[in-house]
């Protein structure tokens, strides 16, 4: 197995939400056991604590519903450019904080794949598409709109930084999906993204689907961001999560998921968002998320010869 320098990155927030306690994210997988996990495995651990973006000027937005967007611009621009510097430094594992933090990840990460000339893809694991635009959501909960924003669909100018490389959307697989807004469905069939909800899931089963995907990246020699949301479980196994979906990936689909990306060689970062450890039972969550994690990583029941993505 070949061992990583892992690069851990607490991005505490939780403006991007309709409630408190995502804040608490980073401390829960750390006290859930991230960095031993990866240790145990091989990997090198570098904890680089938690980022903490100042406070910017106020942002004015005709939609009203729009909750926190000043804090939220400021996380976005504070984790591009930590993702961008991170991407060439090892690989990151960014733990959050609300899903809002994608909007900086998925920025920062494109910008550094292109700069290596290597495209960039990304599998998009959650209930929700997350592809509303500042106009579009309703909640007014930003965690709604990273995927919009990093594809560069328009609105977002003049409120978050702007893209340096935008996300193609036609490199976005999405699995999980159970839960679209009527605004989100019409634009993401327009833009292109793959999206495989429960019901493809239920059908074809999370290898088929997956193997598919990380064939094109590997064809492509391309880059791939793992993007994890805790409620693309279902949540009799991840209670500890804000916007429960019912109908979820099960513990097996999820892990089969983290194994095949194991053995694909090609994830150069990860997200993990949305965790609420407020919610969560005796750290229940944490722990799956972390098990996950390792999963990702290479820890495995019995050898096997690896099947390459392009298997
Ligand atoms: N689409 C909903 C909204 O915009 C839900 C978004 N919530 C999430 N996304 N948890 O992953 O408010
Ligand atoms: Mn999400
Ligand atoms: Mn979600
Ligand atoms: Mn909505």
């Amino acid at each position: 197995m070949t061992s990583k320098h892992c690069i851990l990155l607490g991005a505490p927030l939780q403006e991007g939400t309709g409630r408190l306690g995502c804040d608490m994210g980073p401390s829960a997988f750390r006290a859930a056991g991230l960095a031993g996990a990866l240790q145990e495995l091989g990997h090198s651990v570098e904890d680089r604590g938690n980022l903490a973006p100042a406070p910017r000027r106020q942002l004015h937005h005709a939609n009203s519903a729009i909750k926190n967007l000043p804090e939220v611009a400021a996380w976005t621009e504070a984790l591009s450019d930590a993702a961008y510097r991170l991407g060439a430094e090892g690989m990151p594992i960014v733990i959050g904080g609300d899903h809002a933090m994608a909007a900086g990840t998925l920025a920062g990460f494109s910008r550094r794949a292109a700069e290596m000339g290597r495209p960039f893809f990304v599998l998009w694991l959650d209930a929700h598409p997350d592809f509303h635009t500042l106009d579009s959501t309703q909640s007014g909960n930003l965690h709604g709109c990273p995927v919009a924003y990093a594809t560069g669909q328009p609105g977002f100018e003049g409120y978050f930084p702007p893209l340096a490389a935008p996300v193609r959307p036609d490199h976005i697989c999405m699995m999980g999906i159970r839960s679209v807004d009527p605004a989100e469905r019409t634009a993401l069939a327009a833009a292109g993204v793959t999206v495989h909800d429960m019901r493809a899931i239920d059908e074809h089963g999370v290898g088929p689907l997956l193997q598919a995907f990380l064939r094109r990246v590997a064809e492509a020699n391309g880059v791939l961001h793992v993007s994890l949301d805790v409620d693309f479980l279902d949540p009799g196994i991840a209670p500890g999560v804000g916007t429960t979906v019912p109908g979820g990936a099960t513990f097996r689909e999820a892990h089969l998921i983290m194994e095949m990306l194991h053995d694909s060689g090609l994830v150069a970062s990860v997200d993990l968002v949305e965790l609420n450890p407020f919610l969560d039972e005796r750290g229940r969550t944490a722990l799956l998320m972390v098990d996950l994690v390792a999963s990702l990583m290479g820890k495995r029941v019995m050898d096997r010869p690896t099947r390459a993505g392009t298997a």
